[in-house]
């Protein structure tokens, strides 16, 4: 029986990836390192801290900066980036999700939220969602980002649900390798040839309703 359904945040409840990209850019500046949106794209579900090393190694910067340093360049542009996301409201969930989360709730299926982003809390309050979500796992406390299956198995754990209960939906290929991994349900949005390990793959949330997951969660 189908008894959660955990979502990534970035790609999948709503797109942050432009926020990011331009608060990435902001600083890329700053350090002479140029990024691309083509390289943006590559730094989905990856965190914080793990997205600036990429970016410095871009320029062979990485050895560049103390630790201490580091850790200012990535606050710098959090900081940034919390001005952007203040813009977001409900009107920016992706299509089909509100409708999606609610029938979820009707039918008593748990929904859980991993994602790497430590903003996350304050997303889901600006697309006016807090109260949707029963868990949302903390990347703080967690040893390993995706593609490691520590962040799923932990949401499945929040909510007293096994893995085998429970269908994971993501955006990035780390993601469904990890929900994979944590043995539960894959579902992949976006390019089937990217995510063509996830179970099964829809190309916009539009297509992500609870009939589909139904149907999906029966036949496999
Ligand atoms: C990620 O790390 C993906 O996001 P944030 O900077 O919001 O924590």
């Amino acid at each position: 029986m189908l008894k959660a359904v955990i979502f990534d945040l970035d790609g999948v409840i709503t797109d942050t990836a432009a926020f990011h990209f331009i608060a990435w850019q902001k600083l890329g500046n700053k350090l002479g390192i140029n990024i691309t949106e083509a390289f943006n794209e590559e730094l989905k579900g990856v965190d914080r801290t793990e997205s600036l090393r990429r970016i410095l190694a871009l320029e062979n910067q990485e050895q560049a900066f103390s630790t201490s340093e580091k850790a200012a360049l990535a606050t710098e542009k959090n900081d940034f980036y919390v001005t952007l996301i203040e813009e977001i409201t409900p009107v920016d969930i992706l299509p089909g999700i509100s409708e999606l989360l609610d029938k979820l709730k009707q039918q008593n299926i748990k929904i859980g939220l991993a994602s790497a982003s430590k903003n996350a809390p304050t997303i889901l309050a600006h697309l006016g969602l807090s109260e949707t979500f029963d868990t949302i796992v903390d990347p703080a406390t967690l040893k390993k980002g995706k593609p490691d299956p520590e962040i799923f198995i932990q949401a499945c754990k929040q909510l007293a649900v096994s893995p085998a209960e429970s269908i994971g939906v993501e955006d990035a290929y780390s993601g469904i390798q990890a929900i994979n991994d944590a043995t539960m349900y894959s579902i992949g949005i976006g390019d089937s040839k990217t995510l063509n390990e996830a179970n099964y793959v829809v190309s916009t949330t539009r297509e992500l309703t609870y009939k589909k997951i139904c149907e999906l969660w029966q036949n496999k």
